[in-house]
């Protein structure tokens, strides 16, 4: 099996700034903490962190082409702002996770808002880097029960 994971706006600062609110890993620790894991499972998973929505967009169009089975999305401030992301997801049809590292209903109204909830598999949101390994864990298993 193959996923993608996707990293959205300013979380290529993980770990350098504001570890109260995003902990102190860096994303780089996560991605290969998780591209470990995934191999234990037998799933190849790709990284991806842009700050741009276009190219975010057309990291989901080509995961359609290069046959990627599910996808984890912190999408970061655009979760909150892009309808592109959310139509990038729903064209492509690849099941997905949205994952935030923070309780993102726990923080101001505009964060409340998400583009991609409502199509997703499922929302982590509050569990700090352990988000990405719960959204994995996840992903895996509606995957492995829905062929
Ligand atoms: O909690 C999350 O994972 C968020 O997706 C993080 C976004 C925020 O806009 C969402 O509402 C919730 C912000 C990512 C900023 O990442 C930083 C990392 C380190 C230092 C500064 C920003």
């Amino acid at each position: 099996m193959r996923f993608l994971l996707l990293n959205g706006p300013n979380l290529n600062l993980l770990g350098s700034r504001e570890p109260e609110l995003y902990g102190s890993e860096t994303l780089e620790l996560i991605e290969n903490d998780l591209i470990a894991k995934a191999k234990s499972e037998g799933v190849e998973l790709e990284c991806f962190q842009s700050n741009s929505e276009g190219e975010l967009v057309n990291c989901i169009h080509e995961a359609s082409k290069n046959n990627v089975q599910g996808i984890l999305i912190n999408a970061g401030a655009y979760t909150h702002t892009s309808i592109a992301l959310r139509d990038a997801l729903l064209a492509v049809a690849i099941p997905y996770v949205e994952l935030h590292l923070s309780n993102t209903l726990a923080r101001e109204s505009f964060r409340h808002k998400s583009y991609l909830s409502d199509k997703a598999i499922a929302i982590i949101s509050g569990f700090g880097a352990y988000s990405y390994e719960l959204s994995f864990l996840g992903l895996l298993n509606h995957l492995r029960s829905h062929k």
